[in-house]
């Protein structure tokens, strides 16, 4: 506990030390400001003109499954945009844009995420029943949600910035970021499927599942792409953005797991379903490296299980375990790997910008 004390002063100290004038409650604020203009874009669509219905339900839809969380990757969009940028070309119209894309990365994490809670048999979303569990839509209607919403993405991008040289770089990086998702979806799905069988349960495989489920989409591609409307993005700051995405991935997804099992849904929004669902998760990983024979077969009987004394025995296990203790050594050592990795970093706004983030989601509870 000592050393962990040891570990947040010194990264307090780190964060405070990082110079910006970016006032971050302004930027929420501007960017859920800018979320009605991007609403009337879509609601342009020809197809609703003569269905004014369905564009009434597209509004709805993306109100409730885009809105109503942290808003990060939006957020984080505007601010390496801003970061990147020249001072004199920040401009009313450039932060539009900047915002644009940030919804249009909220959206695709929208559309991730109605599907995520459908594979996963989630129950609840940023303090709400998932999509698919809300009165009147249901499994069917929340997979042609999903297509809709992500449709909306192409249009944005193309109403936005068809005439940019950066056209194609913007519909490519949402794309490749789909294709990384889906395949850590795919790894992750499968893992749980196994159901009894922990082979796959090793530390390079949560490694690549989570720096494809969870790297692309929510760092790589809303720092990038703020990056791109800074015409910042080359070679060197493409590769960096990745190298140090994936280390800020996990760090997010190790927090996100084990959130899954001990944190407060009053805050989080959604329920647990990791153990239920026999995902190979950074706790379960852990403890299954550190569990003895007798642990083992526990393990094996209740994992995967939804008896609620099953969930509850593999908590306790967990906590036997010391798994608690050893999130909370691993979030600090991440941390310090990702300062380390920062401060080598060739650029000032590549350092500010991965500060700026690193900050945001250290020690979080939400
Ligand atoms: C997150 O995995 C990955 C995607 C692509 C949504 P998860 O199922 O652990 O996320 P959550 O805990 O938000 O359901
Ligand atoms: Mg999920
Ligand atoms: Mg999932
Ligand atoms: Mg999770």
């Amino acid at each position: 506990i000592a050393s962990n004390e040891f570990c947040n002063r010194s990264a307090q100290r780190f964060c405070s030390a990082v110079p910006n004038n970016i006032d971050l409650k302004k930027e929420r604020e501007e960017f859920l400001n800018a979320l009605p203009g991007v609403l009337d874009v879509l609601a342009k669509h020809p197809v609703y003109k003569e269905l004014p219905d369905t564009e009434k339900w597209m509004r709805e839809v993306i109100h409730g499954t885009v809105t109503g969380g942290k808003n990060s990757r939006g957020i984080n969009t505007v601010i390496s945009y801003r970061v990147f940028e020249k001072p004199e070309k920040i401009t009313e119209e450039s932060l539009r844009q900047a915002r644009t894309l940030g919804w249009c990365a909220e959206i695709l994490q929208g559309y991730l995420v109605v599907l995520d809670d459908i594979m996963d048999g989630s129950l609840t979303r940023r303090g709400q029943p998932c999509w698919y569990l809300r009165d009147g839509v249901g499994v069917g209607n929340a997979i042609n949600d999903a297509i809709l919403i992500h449709y909306c993405i192409q249009q944005l991008i193309r109403a936005n910035f068809e005439n940019s040289p950066n056209y194609l770089t913007y519909i490519h990086n949402f794309s490749e970021t789909v294709l990384y998702t889906s395949i850590g979806q795919h790894l992750d799905i499968m893992t749980g499927l196994q159901k009894k069988n922990y082979n796959l349960f090793t530390k390079e495989h949560y490694d690549s599942i989570v720096i494809n489920k969870s790297s692309y989409y929510t760092y790589k591609l809303p720092l990038t792409l703020g990056m791109i409307l800074a015409n910042s993005y080359n070679d060197v700051t493409n590769k960096n953005a990745e190298n140090i995405s994936f280390l800020l991935g996990r760090l997010f997804q190790i927090q996100d797991d084990y959130m899954d099992c001990f944190g407060d849904d009053s805050l989080t929004g959604k329920l647990g379903s990791d153990i239920q669902e026999g995902k190979c998760t950074w706790l379960a990983v852990n403890a299954l490296n550190r569990c003895k024979e007798n642990h083992k077969s526990v393990f094996k009987v209740c994992y995967g299980s939804r008896e609620p004394a099953h969930v509850e025995r593999i908590k306790q296990l967990y906590i036997d375990l010391k798994i608690p203790e050893l999130y909370k050594q691993e979030e600090n050592d991440i941390y310090n790997l990702i300062v380390q990795k920062i401060k080598s970093l060739p650029t000032a706004p590549e350092r500010e910008l991965y500060q700026m983030v690193l900050r945001e989601i250290y020690g979080r509870n939400r």
